[in-house]
């Protein structure tokens, strides 16, 4: 493959980040709209920068026709979770597509494995399939799986080695390895209270579940329903809102379900 073909041969690979991205980010949608805990709390995807594939492929001595098979993070995702629990979850969740949309290759343990850098993450190098223009293909692909405070600590430390072009003065090094650590003692600190912030988000999403019931029902109510009528379930629904109770929201959106019900009828 000439280097002149490269942007040509990035194509595919940005196909591949658009579905992967789209596939876990819908799980993440899915387990809201259920009104359940997300173990994925976001997802993002990036296509290799060319100047990053060929420093890469000069510094593992690649040449550019072996670029294609050789270095298997052109295509990147990266799934991001609240607590270091959920990475395993998510690691599940990928290993449960093998062989369907989805081929590992190889999964990379930086978590119990940390980098000498002080870098933890999950990796899983897949092989994607895509049915393109030119015909069908499997695209490496990494699936990066790491908690918030790691993506910080990745973030920034990735943008101090562009910085001193990968050679950070040892001082720096043994403070990034600190922080590394910081960040994961607060990732341990947040895993002892999992549960209870757990609870309190899944609270916070079947209220804004039932919250969008509600508002639907009452714009449908809106147009078979006496003035007066929707005049006191507008009263009712400011009152029961400012209440908070979410059991006497439950029971005025029944309420709600019913009239709608027989509106319709
Ligand atoms: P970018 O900008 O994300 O594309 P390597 O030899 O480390 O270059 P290898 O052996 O192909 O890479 O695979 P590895 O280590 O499993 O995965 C490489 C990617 O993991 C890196 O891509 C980073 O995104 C991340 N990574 C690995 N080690 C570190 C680290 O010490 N610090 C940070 N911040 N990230 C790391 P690229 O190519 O570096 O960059």
């Amino acid at each position: 493959m000439e280097i002149y073909n490269l942007k040509e041969m990035l194509f595919p690979y940005e196909q591949a980040v658009k579905e992967l991205t789209l596939k876990f980010d819908s799980i993440k949608n899915e387990y809201r709209m259920l009104g359940m805990y997300s173990p994925i709390e976001a997802v993002t995807g990036r296509v290799k920068k060319m100047s990053s594939i060929l420093e890469k492929a000069s510094r593992k001595k690649i040449s550019p026709d072996e670029i294609r098979d050789k270095i298997e993070d052109i295509a990147g995702i990266r799934i991001l979770c609240q607590f270091v629990e959920d990475i395993q979850k998510v690691i599940d969740l990928v290993r449960e597509r093998d062989g369907r949309d989805l081929f590992i290759e190889e999964e990379r343990d930086y978590i119990t494995n940390t980098k000498p850098s002080g870098y933890r993450s999950y990796h899983i190098i897949v092989r994607y399939p895509l049915n393109t223009a030119m015909g069908y293909i499997e695209v490496p692909a990494e699936i990066q799986i790491r908690t918030l405070s790691m993506n910080f600590w990745a973030v920034t430390e990735h943008s101090l080695k562009y910085k001193y072009s990968g050679n950070i003065p040892m001082d720096l090094q043994k403070r990034l390895i600190n922080c590394a650590e910081a960040a994961f003692k607060l990732d341990e600190e947040m895993g002892t209270i999992r549960e209870e912030i757990m609870h309190a988000q899944r609270l916070n999403e079947v209220k804004n579940n039932l919250l969008n019931d509600i508002i639907e029902n009452m714009h449908n109510l809106y147009f078979n329903a006496k003035v007066e009528e929707m005049d006191e379930i507008n009263r009712k629904f400011v009152d029961l809102w400012e209440e908070g109770d979410l059991d006497r929201l439950r029971e005025f959106n029944q309420q709600l379900n019913i009239m709608t019900e027989v509106y319709r009828a």
